[in-house]
């Protein structure tokens, strides 16, 4: 399935980015992928790779410091710097063509950056789980964890207050919100482990993001935009899923700011929606570029 993708290394700002471009054969258009964290890989995103067999080429990298890629210094570890990293890796690949951009979770946050700043440089732009506010999102997850069994939210009260992350405990309750509403399945497909496994591994993760999923305790948690993206013109598709942990209410506030945009709620999805409804999910970018090449 993978056969006609490449991959290989562009050097942005010094440092070796990994990429991998799936090449369609007769190409329609051409999407670029941001994956999410900040910290995690391009491998969960890989279920994208299905759009190649439609006419779409996709392209995915490994931001600076995840998975394959080299680390700048700390000081770089920002959405303003993955702004115009994500803008070399484009001119790099795609040189001057106009694309499609689609980033999840993180990823859609940094999308929403870009297309504020080089929305020129886009046919259309698709935020899935993502996000304008990091403040508005921690509160979302306050809410979901709430909403959790008393067990579970008791000990993410209780050892998270006191940063004991490892507790057995603990760790069984994160077990549990993810499987609620990170990825609602028994089995998690091994593209997914492989970006959590980076995100343990590298620096970016706990840097930017924290501990976990909804301890968002990094350098981004005070970062909104939300106030910006009114100028982004281009066309625009949300989705998001019922349960995500980036909440429907996240969705709908970008919805509200950009007049050009789409919502779609994934219907007994999360987070991961791209695995969750893989064929519908594909089949609703698909119709989203194609109605706007
Ligand atoms: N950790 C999330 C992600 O998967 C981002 C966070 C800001 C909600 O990218």
């Amino acid at each position: 399935k993978l056969s006609r993708c490449e991959d290989g290394y562009v050097k942005i700002q010094g440092i070796y980015i990994y990429y991998k471009v799936c090449k369609a054969e007769n190409e329609k258009a051409k999407l670029m992928t941001l994956h999410g964290g900040p910290g995690m890989s391009h491998d969960y995103l890989l279920s994208l790779t299905d759009l190649a067999e439609k006419g779409i080429t996709v392209l995915f990298y490994d931001q600076f410091g995840c998975g394959r890629s080299e680390e700048p210094e700390k000081e770089k570890f920002t959405i303003d710097y993955g702004v115009e990293e994500a803008e070399a890796v484009k001119k790099n690949i795609f040189g001057d063509d106009k694309v499609f951009l689609m980033g999840s979770s993180y990823g859609g946050a940094l999308a929403l950056a870009y297309a504020v700043k080089y929305q020129a440089h886009l046919k259309g732009l698709i935020i899935s789980g993502g996000l304008s506010s990091v403040p508005l999102t921690v509160k979302e997850m306050q809410r979901l964890i709430d909403e959790l069994p008393e067990k579970y939210r008791n000990a993410i009260r209780k050892y998270g207050e006191v940063g004991d992350y490892q507790n057995p405990e603990y760790q069984e309750a994160v077990n549990y919100f993810y499987h609620q509403h990170l990825l609602r399945s028994e089995d998690w497909p091994p593209e997914v482990l492989k970006s959590l496994e980076y995100a343990e591994e590298r620096n970016v993760y706990r840097t930017m993001n924290g501990p976990n999923e909804f301890t968002i305790t990094g350098t981004i948690r005070d970062w909104d935009i939300t106030d910006k993206i009114g100028i982004i013109s281009v066309p625009t598709l949300i989705t998001v899923g019922e349960f995500d942990e980036v909440t429907q209410n996240v969705a709908e506030v970008i919805h509200s700011k950009i007049d050009n945009s789409q919502l779609i709620v994934f219907k007994a999805c999360s987070h991961l929606t791209m695995w969750e409804d893989r064929d519908e999910y594909n089949r609703i970018l698909l119709q989203f570029i194609e109605k706007n090449i």
